[in-house]
C-alpha cells in the first residue's frame, strides 16, 4: 500500500459510530497500528468553530445552503490540514463522519440535491475518497431508543425528528447500494457482533 488506509463511520444518530470507533481504535493500538483519530465536522481549529456554529440550537434560522457550505468548508480545512498528511505518512486515518454524512443529510433529507452535493464533496475531499466505509444500519425507532438513553441534550440537528432521521437513513441505503466502498453493517446487534463483522472487512481490505 503506497498510502495508509482511509476509514470513515457513517449512520443516522446514536448508530454507534463512537462505541464502534473505540473498539477500533483499542484494536489497534494492541496491534501498536499507526493512526489518526478524526471527526466531521470538526478535528481542526477552523472546523471546531464551524462545528459550535453549526449545532448550536440558537442558529435555528440557518439556511440549508448556509449549512451544506459550512460542512463543506470544514472538510476542505480537515482533508488539507490532518487527514491527507497523515495518509501521505502511511498512518491510518479513522474519521467519524465524512461526506457521505452530507450525500445523506443535506443531499436528500435536506433536498439539496445529489448532484450538486456530490460536487461540492469532491471540491471539498480535493477528490480524496474513503477505501471503507461502515454504515453502520439501525431503525430510527431503535435510534430514538438509544438516544433517549443518554445523558446529553439533542443539537440543532438531531432536533429534526424522525420523518428527517427516516430520510436521511433513506440516503445512505441508497448511496450502499451505489458504492462497493459503502459496507452496510446491521448495527441492531451487541457491539462486540458488530464489530467483530468491521474487522473482517478492515483485514480482508489490508
Ligand atoms: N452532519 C450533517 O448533517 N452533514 C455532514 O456532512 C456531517 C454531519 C459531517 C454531528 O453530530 C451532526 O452533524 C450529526 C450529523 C450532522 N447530527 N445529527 N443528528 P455529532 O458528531 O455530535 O453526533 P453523531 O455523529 O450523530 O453521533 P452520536 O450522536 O454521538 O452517536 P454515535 O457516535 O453514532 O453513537 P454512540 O455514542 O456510540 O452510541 C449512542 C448510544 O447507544 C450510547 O448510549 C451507546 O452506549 C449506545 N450503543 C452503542 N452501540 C450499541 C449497541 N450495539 N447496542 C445497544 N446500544 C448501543
Amino acid at each position: 500500500m503506497d498510502r495508509g488506509l482511509f476509514i470513515t463511520f457513517e449512520g443516522i444518530d446514536g448508530c454507534g459510530k463512537s462505541t464502534q470507533i473505540g473498539l477500533l481504535t483499542d484494536w489497534l493500538e494492541k496491534r501498536k497500528a499507526d493512526f489518526v483519530l478524526v471527526r466531521e465536522p470538526g478535528g481542526t481549529p477552523v472546523g471546531e468553530k464551524i462545528r459550535t456554529i453549526l449545532l448550536d440550537k440558537e442558529n435555528d434560522g440557518m439556511s440549508t445552503v448556509a449549512e451544506l457550505l459550512l460542512f463543506e468548508a470544514a472538510r476542505a480545512q480537515i482533508v488539507s490540514e490532518r487527514i491527507r498528511p497523515a495518509l501521505c505518512e502511511g498512518r491510518y486515518v479513522i474519521c467519524d463522519r465524512f461526506f457521505d454524512s452530507t450525500y445523506a443529510y443535506q443531499g436528500v433529507a435536506r433536498n439539496l440535491g445529489t448532484d450538486l452535493v456530490n460536487g461540492l464533496n469532491r471540491m471539498a475531499a480535493g477528490g480524496l475518497e474513503p477505501d471503507l466505509t461502515f454504515f453502520l444500519d439501525i431503525s430510527v425507532d431503535e435510534s430514538f431508543k438509544r438516544r433517549r438513553s443518554r445523558a446529553i441534550e439533542d443539537d440543532r440537528i438531531e432536533l429534526l425528528g424522525r420523518d428527517f432521521q427516516n430520510k436521511v437513513r433513506g440516503g445512505y441505503l441508497e448511496a450502499a447500494k451505489a458504492s462497493q466502498r459503502i459496507k452496510t453493517v446491521d448495527a441492531s446487534g451487541t457491539p462486540e457482533e458488530i464489530f467483530n463483522i468491521i474487522k473482517g472487512y478492515i483485514t480482508e481490505r489490508e
